[in-house]
């Protein structure tokens, strides 16, 4: 069990296109991290290790019509989204062929359909303002919002959930929560749930608790074709961990919390799964993250065109 009650202690399956775009999130940010060490990034970074199952599970039930909103740690939403390791790379070092001219980091991106933001809550009320244009505009859309637990800590997700709910609108608000905001336990700063919380709206919950991409699809699809189609609005809430810090070197979790976040680790249970086959797509992201890493360090410095 982790701190948050997940059980994710099966054995997973994934097929090859999900199992490198796993590994490819994994790798991305374990390169991240290897930088940051070595003095080749400024600022700080939110890995979102142990979490990044949840959007490449979310990927093959969005399409390119749909909006998707990443939050502060974000790298896996746009991973998930977009095969563009390298344009990511390039933003959060500030060379040429950055998504966003270099200005907007690793936090906040704007690509075709996909934004994000660093700051808490700020995501629900513009994605829910996005729904309403794509229900009048675009039926059949709709607008994923990703948050923290932490974030219901923010009273812009109430007035976004309330219109929704309201107005019907298409949207989907994938909840990840790891148990922790920053340094609080979720369960020392949570009155009630997710669940009750978004319910008071009239807006459905469904829990996730398995890191088993076809699981947490076969679940998600029926309810996510709903809130496409008669506008029902959707709170899904992911049970789930992070092995790392909140951004870089501020862990003040307990050694026993991390050591069972790792257990629970996808990474390990899938390669447990499949060891010959996971060790081959293994070495292959890491080799193709690393040929990334000297590509994109040997760039010119990137140029911002308003
Ligand atoms: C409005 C706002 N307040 C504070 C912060 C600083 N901050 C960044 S992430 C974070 C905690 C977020 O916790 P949660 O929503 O649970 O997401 P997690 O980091 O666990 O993925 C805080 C307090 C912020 N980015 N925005």
């Amino acid at each position: 069990m982790t701190e948050t009650g997940a059980t994710l202690l099966h054995a997973p399956r994934a097929d090859d296109d999900d199992l490198a775009r796993l590994l490819l999130i994994r790798h991305f940010e374990l390169a991240l991290l290897d930088l940051f060490g070595r003095g080749e990034l400024n600022g700080t970074t939110h890995t979102c290790l142990g979490q990044e199952y949840v959007p490449v599970a979310l990927r093959r039930l969005l399409t390119e019509a749909d909006f998707v909103f990443g939050n502060h740690r974000g790298h896996g939403h746009y991973l998930a989204r977009f095969d563009d390791p390298a344009g990511l790379l390039a933003e959060i070092m500030g060379r040429e062929g950055a998504v966003c001219g270099g200005v907007g980091g690793s936090q906040h991106i704007l690509r075709d359909r996909y934004v994000s933001t660093g700051v808490q809550g700020e995501s629900l009320p513009v994605a829910a303002g996005v729904a309403l244009h794509l229900k009048r505009t675009e039926p059949g859309t709709l607008a994923c919002v990703f948050i923290g637990d932490g974030t219901w800590g923010e009273g812009a997700v109430y007035e976004a959930l309330n219109l929704a709910s309201l107005w019907r609108l298409p949207l989907l608000v994938i909840v990840e929560n790891n148990g922790i905001a920053q340094s609080t336990p979720t369960t020392r700063q949570m009155a009630g749930t997710v669940r009750a919380r978004a319910e008071a709206f009239g807006v459905r919950h469904h829990g996730i608790e398995s890191s088993d991409l076809s699981t947490i699809r076969a679940e998600l699809a029926p309810l996510v074709s709903e809130v496409r189609i008669e506008g029902r609005p959707l709170v899904a809430e992911f049970a789930t961990h992070r092995l790392g810090p909140h951004s870089k070197g501020d862990d003040t979790r307990d050694p026993e919390d991390v050591r069972q976040a790792r257990a629970g680790d996808w990474y390990r249970l899938y390669g447990e799964a499949d060891p010959e086959r996971f060790a081959r797509a293994d070495e292959a992201q890491r080799a193709h993250v690393d040929a990334i890493v000297r590509d994109v360090s040997a760039r010119p410095p990137s140029r911002w065109e308003p």
